[in-house]
């Protein structure tokens, strides 16, 4: 089984800024902490990080060709870009959405989320703790399509 983990913009900036908000632990932790969660269940994982929008939308298409799953914090797209749910509709792969904090306590215009239209599991204000939910999520997901 193999995943896509795909962030949105600013997500490169975790750790770095705003801590009371996002957290201190830096992107590349988030990458550790998830790719030690995929090795533990021996799921091959792939990590992408992007600042723009159509950047997104390829790595989505992307995954068609070798992954079984999408783990996505699309971040401010989340709530504008109908071009990533298009894209996470048309590979139809099994998707997680993950926020980092909880955005349903957030302003009103984070309270829409078009990514998360296409996405079977919402992972919203569990940290980065979330991630890891998310891969178990589509684990038994995948698993329930392959009949076990
Ligand atoms: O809670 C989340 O994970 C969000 O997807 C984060 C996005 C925000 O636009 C969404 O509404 C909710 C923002 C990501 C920005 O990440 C930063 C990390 C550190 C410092 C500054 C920004």
């Amino acid at each position: 089984m193999k995943l896509l983990v795909l962030n949105g913009p600013n997500l490169n900036l975790l750790g770095v800024r705003e801590p009371g908000l996002y957290g201190t632990v830096d992107y590349q932790g988030l990458v550790d902490l998830v790719q030690a969660a995929c090795d533990a269940r021996g799921i091959q994982v792939r990590f992408y990080q992007s600042n723009h929008e159509g950047d997104l939308v390829d790595a989505i298409q992307a995954a068609r060709q070798d992954c079984d799953g999408i783990v996505i914090n699309p971040a401010a797209y989340t709530h504008t870009s109908v071009a990533i749910l298009d894209a996470l509709k048309a590979v139809a792969l099994p998707a997680a959405e993950v926020h980092i904090t909880d955005v349903t306590k957030r302003e009103p215009f984070r309270q829409i989320s078009y990514a998360g239209m296409a996405c079977q599991g919402h992972f919203i204000g569990q940290g980065l703790q979330g991630y890891v939910n998310a891969v178990d999520f589509l684990m038994e997901k995948i698993n329930e399509g392959k009949g076990n």
